[in-house]
């Protein structure tokens, strides 16, 4: 793993076990683990979304983006562009990549309107 990632390792590691992940950022880390979570458990393996839970999550937590695209095969290709190493499964660290790209979008909707 990248020497960086290593050293957050352990920057995270005190402050989670002590349950003080308490500014707005550190909670939203924390709902986006816990809705991870709460697709991901509901079947196969806990820790990853199948096709069938990748889209539940999808429709339950992002609908607004979903029913914005009339592609009807979105969910399939979320899936294939999410499942980094190709088993079937989108795991967490997959997850954050499309959480990354829907932030970094809005984002760049919210500058603008900012500019308006
Ligand atoms: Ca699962
Ligand atoms: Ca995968």
């Amino acid at each position: 793993m990248d020497p960086v990632f290593v050293e957050i390792g352990t920057m995270v590691e005190q402050p989670f076990k002590a349950s003080k992940m308490s500014s707005q950022l550190e909670k939203a880390l924390e709902s986006l683990i816990h809705v991870f979570h709460s697709y991901s458990s509901k079947e196969g393996d806990t820790y990853k979304l199948s096709k069938g839970e990748l889209k539940s999550l999808l429709q339950g937590e992002l609908n607004g983006f979903l029913t914005a695209s009339k592609d009807p095969m979105v969910v399939e290709k979320i899936m294939r562009d999410l499942d980094a190493n190709c088993d079937g499964e989108v795991d967490f660290q997959e997850f954050v990549v499309l959480v990354a790209a829907l932030t970094v979008s809005c984002n760049e909707f919210f500058v603008e309107s900012m500019k308006k």
